[in-house]
């Protein structure tokens, strides 16, 4: 089995209960167990400013799929969650985005799957809930506790459990 660590992002209608539906269809499909679940947290939109505030979360599972296999479930479940995207924003407003933030120790430059993700440290969003769930993990040989301290966290806000 492969620990696994997924960011959950959007921007777009009901977030929070798309991520609750997200995360048992993720788990289903990947006959996945659910290791950790951070909180959400409400973050300012980074990249294209010009955009309603994300609700940002990170899990934590293990799955027996191998890398491409998992994220074939992971693009099956955004499209499921209709996933609205502006095509000519790259960065811009979506019900629902899900990537691979680590897959084990595992290291590949594939053209449809990069691990680990390469925009991973310049995003507090990913960070700070990343760090309340795997604080001490290493990915890339730096420690998330220690990449979250180099990061500006201004304006996120963790959001009370809604259970
Ligand atoms: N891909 C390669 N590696 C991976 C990986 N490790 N995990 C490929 C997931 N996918 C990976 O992704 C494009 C392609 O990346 C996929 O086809 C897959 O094969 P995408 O999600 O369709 O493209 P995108 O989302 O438009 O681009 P990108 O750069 O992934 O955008 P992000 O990173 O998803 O950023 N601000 C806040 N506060 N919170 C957010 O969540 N999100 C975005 C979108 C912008 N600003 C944000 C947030
Ligand atoms: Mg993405």
């Amino acid at each position: 089995m492969a620990s696994v660590l997924i960011a959950l992002g959007g921007n777009v209608g009901d977030v929070r209960t798309t991520f609750k539906k997200a995360i048992a269809h993720i788990c289903g499909m990947a006959q996945a167990a659910m290791i950790a679940r951070s909180s959400d947290y409400a973050t300012p939109p980074w990249g294209d400013e010009d955009q309603d505030p994300f609700i940002n979360a990170c899990v934590e599972i293990e799955t027996g799929l191998d890398p491409h296999a998992l994220l074939f479930v992971m693009q099956k479940v955004e499209q499921r969650f209709g996933r609205m995207r502006d095509k000519d924003r790259r960065w811009g407003p979506r019900t629902l985005d899900l990537d691979m933030i680590a897959y084990d120790d595992v290291s590949m430059n594939k053209p449809d799957l990069t691990l680990p993700h390469p925009r991973l440290f310049e995003r507090a969003f990913v960070l700070v809930p990343l760090a309340e769930i795997a604080a001490d993990r290493v990915i890339s040989g730096i420690r998330v506790r220690d990449a979250l301290a180099s990061v500006s966290t201004q304006g996120i806000e963790q959001l009370p459990d809604t259970g």
